[in-house]
């Protein structure tokens, strides 16, 4: 793959003087990306599923097209188990009121990791708390190594739901969500995969990996914001009730009732996101055109420099896994006395954006404060994508050594 031709694509990243390595929290967007919103509300903008006239029919071909891509990207049976969300959280929440708040009861269990973002707890909170179900966790090892002991500990005759990250956005590391699902079958339970950090990195098929319920966000896969999708397993989604109501998720409502639309369309009340849904597919497109193999090794190159080059700064520290591999493109780390704010502040000088903070993973963060004495509740951490070059790292490298005596340190 050649990087310097690929990043012509984005026309954000044309200004060199910025390095963007804040990919997990949202990717950028190729021009196809950009030209495919535009060309939606130039030339077939209408209310789709609603008009009989032109416009409108081209809107809802294009939002349905949409969905059939999705679903062939990640392997459903048919479109009608893609949902159109505005992202992973309302996917996640949508499993957790629909299914899990009329589902379960008093001694159910859900497992979760400690791991998880808290798009992937507190919905489970909830739920817990509506039905006196009990929520789990799996502790993984320091490095985010979830062993075969740990899910069958976990996962038990109790157990009704797993909901588990594909991919840890801290760690970086990708979870046995198969092999989870294996177990929470075998116990007559269902998994729940967050597949928002997983589907940027790798082809994902949603029956392959067992999972009833897939959920991602469009943003962090090169496609816009305010889109997102909930895959689930037709035979779940049809006994579910709906999460959200009124219009165009009807059949027909009298003064005190209503009966509800066929799939899909029971899920998406209101008028839908559909020129964000065909951005999403022109991104999927791309993706597609690209190959998940070219990706994993642009992305394997770039980390592999960052972690060696961090792990050999004094005064830094690297969490997650040695291997490059298993990182996902994700480096979080820590700089003695040095808070993560303050970290990212001062490489936002350095026209280099990262993230810090709790990462929307405060048991986690917890978790490794306890277990690795970490100094902050919080971290730095980079994350790289496939247009990211290895200068971009040797230059965050450079700037990372001076961090302390930016700050004030010695050394
Ligand atoms: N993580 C990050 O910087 P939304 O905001 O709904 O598109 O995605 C939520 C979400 C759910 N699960 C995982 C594993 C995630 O990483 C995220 C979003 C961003 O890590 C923003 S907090």
């Amino acid at each position: 793959m050649d990087v310097k031709t690929i990043r012509k694509d984005f026309p954000i990243l044309n200004d060199e003087r910025i390095i963007y390595f804040d990919n997990a929290a949202t990717s950028q967007r190729p021009k196809c990306v950009l030209e495919a919103i535009e060309d939606f509300y130039r030339s077939r903008n209408a209310n789709p599923l609603r008009g009989l006239y032109r416009w409108s029919v081209e809107a809802t071909d294009a939002y349905e097209a949409a969905r059939h891509t999705v679903a062939g990207f990640i392997g459903a049976a048919e479109d009608a188990e893609i949902i159109f969300t505005r992202n992973t959280t309302e996917s996640l929440n949508l499993v957790a009121y629909s299914y899990g708040m009329h589902f379960l009861k008093e001694g159910d269990e859900i497992v979760v990791t400690v791991m998880e973002h808290h798009s992937n707890i507190l919905p489970w909170q909830a739920v817990c708390r509506a039905t006196g179900a009990v929520l789990k966790y799996i502790e993984p090892e320091t490095d985010g190594t979830i062993t075969e002991k740990m899910l069958t500990d976990a996962i038990t005759e109790k157990t009704k739901i797993v909901a588990m990250g594909q991919v840890s956005n801290v760690l970086g590391v990708s979870n046995p969500v198969k092999r989870a699902g294996e177990l929470v079958h075998a116990a007559g339970g269902i998994l729940v995969v967050d597949g928002a950090q997983g589907l940027p990195h790798q082809a994902t098929d949603v029956k392959a990996l067992g999972a009833d319920f897939y959920a991602f966000s469009g943003h962090k896969l090169l496609g816009p914001m305010g889109i997102g999708v909930l895959y689930g397993r037709r035979a779940l989604l049809e006994k579910m009730p709906p999460f959200l109501t009124g219009g165009e998720m009807i059949e027909y409502v009298k003064r005190d009732s209503a009966t509800y639309a066929e799939l899909p369309h029971k899920f998406e009340a209101g008028t839908v996101n559909a020129a964000d849904a065909v951005g999403l597919a022109a991104a999927i497109d791309y993706i597609r055109e690209l190959g998940y193999e070219e990706i994993a090794a642009q992305e394997k190159k770039v980390t592999k420099i960052l972690l060696e080059g961090m792990r050999s700064i004094p005064h830094v520290h690297v969490y997650g896994a040695e291997d490059a591999e298993k990182h996902s493109g994700i480096v979080t780390f820590h700089v003695d006395g040095c808070h993560p704010h303050d970290v990212s502040t001062v490489l936002d000088e350095e026209g280099i954006a990262i993230r810090a903070g709790h990462h929307c993973a405060q048991p986690l963060m917890e978790y490794l404060q306890e277990k690795c004495g970490m100094e902050f509740r919080a971290t730095a951490r980079a994350s790289v994508y496939f247009y990211n070059t290895e200068e971009e790292a040797e230059r965050f490298l450079e700037a990372a050594k001076k961090i302390r005596g930016w700050l004030g340190f010695g050394t």
